[in-house]
């Protein structure tokens, strides 16, 4: 049976145990069994795939970088991935928003006895302020916090370097490549624990959100998860095929188990092996695009979260009765926008950015109550979008820059092997 199969079982499993466990009730087997043992396996899990991102992208990234060969090129892959980055977010929000403000979830509904204590707005940085930070004062600091745009920015620039040292660089080239096929081979080890790690990790959130919870803000869960459904299914697969012309069935059925685990996992970060494992030897991108687009996708493109972003700020302001007008919602898709290029992929990190585009149409902040409850299910749904947005960029590129090896992409069984 394959990876992927044995994963999807995990997933299943997850979510009959977890309605199953809610439903019951029994507090030893909720607390101790579940949120305990399988909360530790699902954290161990997770650790496990963050543990793999940084050494992974900087030995994938400098085999990238050295590998383009030409810096001319490099130019193109990061200008052309950047402009479709920010495009296809900007997209995805407004069509979030035109379905939000048609369907009008939240209104009509009443706010009373909802708790927003302790939910405070954090600070929007300043477009200079995203763009100063990309570079790092101390690179050691910036691996050991895994900052990935400085990261990026950082290794980048040493590959450069190693481009200009010409033969020199070859037993340092040489080395990371060593490195390279070394991390991917821990890429598959922890791969291997994935059914397990994503039963733990599904069940866990099942048994303690239960289906109860999403009954009061169910028109903005339908809303919400209609539009990433579009946006995944639609949009992404329209540009996929028009701008390369692959083939929207074979990239989705070989982009499953990254999607599963971005699900999982919720974090776009934890789920770059995975991405970039799918990519490279399931879909035949070649490293040197795929090594630099997934990782910059993960931390500056976040589709999902800028759909969660437009369809939330409609629904609190129909629950608070605001009218934000057209400029209201311009300056929701800026700043959605721009808060997803300084965050990183992360579980939650999109709830932390709604505070900043709240405050910045001069909504009430506390409204993020309603949608608390359900935030950790729409998180890892969002998240798959975020992935799966991460790969349709990598593949327009590398496909533009001639760099997919269609044997590869045309082959059912391409990296299964690993499986
Ligand atoms: N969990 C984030 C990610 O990893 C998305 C979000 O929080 O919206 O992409």
């Amino acid at each position: 049976m394959s990876l992927t199969m044995k994963i999807l079982i995990g997933m299943i499993a997850g979510v009959i145990v977890g309605v199953v466990c809610n439903a019951v009730g029994n507090s030893f087997i909720n607390e101790t069994i579940v949120a305990g043992f399988l909360g530790m396996i699902g954290t161990m899990f997770v650790n496990a795939l963050k543990m793999l991102v940084v050494p992974l992208v900087v030995f994938s990234l400098i085999c990238g970088v050295t590998g383009i060969g030409d810096i001319k090129v490099l130019g193109r892959v990061g200008g052309k991935s950047f402009a479709l980055y920010i495009m296809t977010t900007a997209i995805a929000i407004a069509i979030a928003i035109t379905i939000a403000i048609v369907v009008a979830p939240g209104a009509g509904f009443t706010m009373d006895g909802v708790d927003t204590s302790g939910i405070t707005a954090k600070e929007a940085p300043t477009v200079w302020e995203v763009f100063a930070n990309i570079v790092p004062t101390n690179p050691i600091n910036a691996f050991a916090q895994g900052e990935m745009l400085q990261i990026i920015f950082y290794v980048i620039i040493v590959g450069i370097a190693a481009l200009m040292l010409g033969e020199r660089s070859k037993p340092f080239v040489e080395a990371c490549e060593y490195m390279n096929e070394l991390m991917m081979k821990i890429v598959g080890i922890v791969m291997a624990a994935a059914p397990y790690g994503v039963f733990a990790l599904i069940a866990k959130t099942f048994t303690q959100q239960g289906i109860e919870l999403f009954i009061p803000v169910i028109a903005y869960v339908a809303t919400l998860t209609g539009a990433l459904f579009l946006h995944l299914f639609v949009t992404l697969m329209l540009l996929l095929k028009l701008l390369s012309g692959l083939s929207p069935r074979t990239f989705m059925q070989k982009m499953r188990p990254a999607q599963i685990f971005a699900f999982s996992t919720a974090s776009s970060n934890a789920t770059i092996p995975v991405t970039l494992r799918a990519v490279t030897e399931r879909l035949g991108a070649n490293n040197s695009v795929a090594s630099f687009t997934v990782p910059f996708g993960a931390t500056i493109n976040m589709d999902g979260t800028a759909i969660m972003q437009g369809v939330a700020t409609v629904f609190l302001a129909n629950v608070y009765g605001v009218d934000l007008g057209l400029g209201g919602y311009l300056t929701v898709i800026a700043m959605a926008v721009l808060a997803s290029i300084g965050t990183a992929g992360v579980p939650g990190v999109g709830l932390v950015m709604l505070t900043m585009v709240l405050t910045q149409v001069g909504l009430p902040i506390e409204g993020i109550a309603l949608i608390l409850g359900v935030d950790r299910l729409m998180d890892m749904i969002r998240t798959a979008v975020n992935i799966t947005g991460d790969a349709v960029v990598t593949m327009i590129v590398a496909k533009t820059e001639n760099q997919i090896d269609m044997a590869v992409f045309e082959n059912p069984n391409a990296g299964m092997d690993e499986e």
